[in-house]
């Protein structure tokens, strides 16, 4: 069995909005690995650059060039070096020059040919045989932001955590009927609503921020009810896509309201403490820090995670570290480009009592591999939506994770 690099192919695809994306093939000697990239739509300022100048096709002709010279020959189960060769070529610090979707779909294509090089599972690959812990599924059941068109809520999604599921077949189940229910209840609420859904299968309702979570609360407590385990509500505020950074206010255009750092905190804590909210992601800006530090302080029973305020890079998170800023991440390999950079990020997180998610994005691919890196890197959450076909691609992966670890299967502890 061999694993050096035969060929590399690459293309232009489209992505679940419909964007241009790339996609590389890794063909090996005995194994062959695909992968696509994904895409934000309320991106960190601090992630990596997604493309060169001039889009997929300038990145396509940057990797056939640069990259596919070097590529072949290489053993791709020595993912280290091929992520430090895409360093390397790139020469920047943020891939401007081939792109971090390029590395990206390179570092993940050649971790699965790899894999199947040697008739292995990713997951398996990644972690070894001992990997037997399913993520719970953080499902987004509504919202509005950057994900959506038209008057909807600021707040940028409404999730769901089905706490104590006993197997990932029962937390996808619960996550669905959550969001079934929250439609039903849109319904009696707002007989207009028409069932239109946002970017990643979320129910886009025009409705203010407050009341959007009191129905998801509700649907949260009716399914516990029904199936008798914990589903709880969540959020990602992704307050820096409406943070006036000039004025230093959040402006809530729903409520006609804005509300300064302190006010956002108040009103972050009242949420929490009302709706007995699991986790609420960026509650404030992506460079305010202090905020996290201080609402991490006053909570309990509550996950305060970093998205756009880390994206997955291990600096920023060592900075949060020391001041206590939060206590769970996002894991987005394309915030910081190769998997090598989302493993040290994810080793460093946990090191430090950090709880990693592992997460899709708005815009996706029917790419599976976040399933296995969420197993793989034992990430006890998965934050990968509810439903529209990208998003049940990696729900399905998981339940099939879940059959081949037969008894050994068991759900990830919080
Ligand atoms: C987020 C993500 C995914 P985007 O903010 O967490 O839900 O959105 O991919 O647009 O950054
Ligand atoms: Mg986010």
């Amino acid at each position: 069995m061999s694993s050096i690099i035969e060929d590399v192919m690459s293309r232009k695809i489209f992505n679940s909005r419909g964007q241009e994306t790339i996609e590389v093939d890794i063909i090996t000697v005995d194994g062959f690995g695909r992968a696509g990239a994904p895409a934000g739509a309320s991106k960190g300022k601090a992630e990596v650059v997604s493309y060169p100048k001039g889009g997929v096709d300038v990145a396509i002709k940057k990797m056939e060039e640069l990259l596919v010279p070097e590529l072949i020959g290489m053993d791709a189960k020595e993912q280290e070096d091929i992520d430090a060769l895409l360093h390397e070529i790139d020469e920047t610090d943020n891939f401007s020059n081939l792109g971090g979707n390029t590395a990206f779909a390179i570092s993940l294509a050649t971790a699965e040919a790899a894999a199947t090089s040697y008739d292995t599972i990713l997951f398996q690959q990644l972690s070894g045989y001992l990997a037997d812990e399913l993520p719970f599924p953080l499902g987004n059941v509504l919202g509005g932001g950057k994900h959506a068109l038209g008057k909807t809520t600021d707040i940028q999604e409404y999730l769901v955590i089905p706490l104590k599921a006993q197997s990932f077949a029962e937390a996808a189940k619960a996550n669905i009927m959550v969001h079934e229910t929250i439609g039903a209840l849109l319904r009696k609420a707002e007989p207009n609503f028409a069932g239109g859904t946002g970017d990643e299968g979320a129910w886009a309702p025009n409705i203010k921020n407050e009341d959007a979570l009191k129905i998801v609360a509700k649907a949260c407590e009716d399914v516990s009810d029904e199936l008798s385990i914990e589903c709880r509500a969540c959020l990602d505020v992704a307050a820096s896509s409406f943070y006036d950074s000039k004025k230093e206010l959040y402006v809530y255009s729903m409520e006609g309201k804005k509300r300064d750092a302190g006010e956002q905190l108040e009103f972050m804590l009242h949420l929490i403490e009302t709706y007995n909210l699991a986790y609420v992601e960026d509650p404030f800006d992506e460079d305010d820090y202090e905020s996290f530090a201080e609402l991490t302080k006053k909570v309990d029973n509550c996950l305060i995670c970093g998205d756009d305020l880390f994206v997955s890079n291990p600096e920023r998170l060592a900075k949060a570290i020391e001041m206590c800023a939060g206590n769970s991440l996002i894991i987005k390999t394309n915030q910081v480009g190769t998997l090598t950079d989302a493993w040290n990020t994810t080793r460093l997180a946990k090191r430090a009592g950090y709880v990693p998610v592992m997460s899709h994005r708005s815009g996706e691919t029917n790419d599976t591999h976040i399933a296995h890196l969420a197993v793989g890197f034992s990430c006890p959450v998965i934050k990968a939506g509810v439903l529209h076909g990208e998003r049940v691609a990696k729900t399905n992966e998981l339940l099939r994770i879940e059959e081949t670890l037969g008894n050994r299967a068991k759900m990830a502890i919080i």
